[in-house]
């Protein structure tokens, strides 16, 4: 096992990865820029380095001040966490090639989910269910017209490197695909430089269901079930629930073991988020995530495992802690993303915290950085805290997500608290009738300002 690992990343996950190494006895390095000395991954972390100035790609994404940062403490092996350099293959090859360890996967199964059409073929090849489309990608405007009336309109094009719901155009008919596919190629290619596109039959009120998978890398994989993330505002998830509240038991069973199988089969290692589309009784996979994700934490809820702690253990070449038989659901977690933001618009709200006080009690955590007199900087992602509980059953989690947002006091800024508050009143969100559609519908209908 390692002593000491270094994490590339701040705020709550930099927390989160820090908890995870103090009860595994291995020593932690924080990484810094300027305007984060005072920031909670430092005070918590056993050593700290300054790595640059505020702007991102000159210290949390600087991989010259990350590598040497590793070199003059002797951390043995780097946590990502989420964003900045957790799925840059590019990142995790010169990690490597300086006899660090990379917690998390291989550079190359970075590389294949990073790219969407050879993410989908691979998928495709292992047995995983696609949404009907283009065979790979569609170089001209005259085969995506072709595609059209193959599969029918609506479809949408999407661009290879995309993601956040850049470089996605939908065609409603015929008449629609020209500007479509133009657009797409044009985002594609301005935003990362790639304008290889490719289509797929458009789904028009799916959920977003997403399989948690984790490998050993020698061929052994499970899957932690699923979690249901369709409330999202602008591609951003809001509100993330596991297990799912339409999916049952069997269904669980059966595209976890697809999903699980597939990995397997790569020799994946470390944790992974099989994403689909659920319409209908049917799963079909859009993209794969080679990360630890924002919303673990639900499924670390149910399934009661660390899934960091996991992350460490595989990266140093231990086995697995549990296997699939193992693995058993025990209630219902939801957990929900409060933002430095102002309502109605989602304004980034950065400022000086002047009273804090974190909710408590049965089945309540709260993951965040925040701390009495801390001064948000501006620079930075505006998640400030995920709020997570559980349940027995999913109405005990929101009753329990009620009464725990009534507990919270973050003063001196503005953030998306009272969001929750008017979500719990809709009716909609007790039964679980919800789609990808929902909650901009509702925004729209409710925070018109
Ligand atoms: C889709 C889709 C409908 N049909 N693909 C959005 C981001 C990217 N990860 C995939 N996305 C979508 N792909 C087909 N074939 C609808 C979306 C989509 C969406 C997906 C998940 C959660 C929220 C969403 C909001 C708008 C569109």
């Amino acid at each position: 096992m390692f002593d000491k690992i270094l994490i590339a990343n701040r705020g709550e996950i930099a927390l989160r990865v820090i908890r995870a190494a103090r009860e595994m006895g291995i020593a932690t390095v924080a990484v810094h820029s300027t305007a984060d000395s005072d920031a909670m991954h430092v005070r918590m972390a056993d050593e700290s380095v300054c790595i640059g100035p505020p702007p991102s790609p000159q210290s949390y994404l600087s991989v010259p001040a990350i590598i040497s940062a590793c070199e003059i403490t002797g951390a043995q092996a780097i946590h990502p966490g989420y964003g900045f350099l957790s799925e840059n293959a590019e990142f995790v090859q010169i990690v490597e090639d300086h006899g660090i360890t990379f917690i998390g996967p291989t550079a190359e199964h970075i590389r294949v989910m990073g790219d969407k059409i050879t993410a989908k073929d691979t998928m495709k090849a292992l047995g995983v269910p696609c949404v009907p489309g283009s065979d790979g990608g569609v170089p001209t405007l005259a085969e995506a017209k072709r595609i059209g009336e193959e599969f029918g309109y609506p479809v949408i094009i999407k661009a290879t490197a995309g993601g956040g719901g850049r470089g996605m155009k939908v065609a409603m008919n015929a008449d629609e695909m020209e500007s479509a596919f133009m657009t797409a190629r044009a985002e594609g290619k301005a935003a990362f430089g790639n304008d290889e596109v490719y289509i797929e039959k458009y789904l028009t009120t799916p959920r977003h269901i997403e399989i948690q998978v984790f490998g050993d890398g020698k061929g052994k994989a499970v899957h932690l079930g699923e979690r249901d993330c369709s409330l999202q505002r602008r591609h951003q998830k809001v509100f993330e629930e596991a297990p799912g509240p339409c999916i049952t038991p069997e269904e669980r069973a059966k595209i976890g073991k697809v999903c699980a199988d597939a990995v397997a089969k790569i020799n994946y290692i470390g944790a992974g988020t099989i994403e689909f589309l659920y319409e209908n009784g049917e799963f079909y996979f859009i993209e794969m995530n080679t990360r630890l994700q924002v919303e673990h934490p639900v499924t670390e809820g149910i399934f009661g495992v660390d899934l960091v702690r996991e992350q460490i253990r595989v990266a140093a070449g231990e086995p697995m802690s549990f296997g699939q038989d193992d693995l058993e659901i025990n209630g219902h977690a939801i957990e929900v993303r409060i933002n430095a933001e102002k309502l109605p618009n989602f304004s980034p709200c950065p400022g000086k915290i002047t009273a804090y006080h974190a909710p408590g009690g049965l089945g309540v955590r709260m993951d965040s950085a925040l701390y009495d007199g801390y001064s948000i900087p501006p620079y930075y992602d505006s998640l400030i805290a995920k709020l997570i509980v559980q349940g027995r059953d999913r109405a005990e989690a929101l009753a329990r997500l009620e009464r725990a947002l009534g507990e919270l006091i973050v003063d001196g800024i503005d953030t998306t608290v009272p969001l929750f508050h008017a979500l719990l009143q809709e009716p909609d969100l007790h039964s679980g009738d919800y789609n990808i559609h929902w909650l901009e519908r509702w925004l729209a209908e409710n925070m018109a300002d």
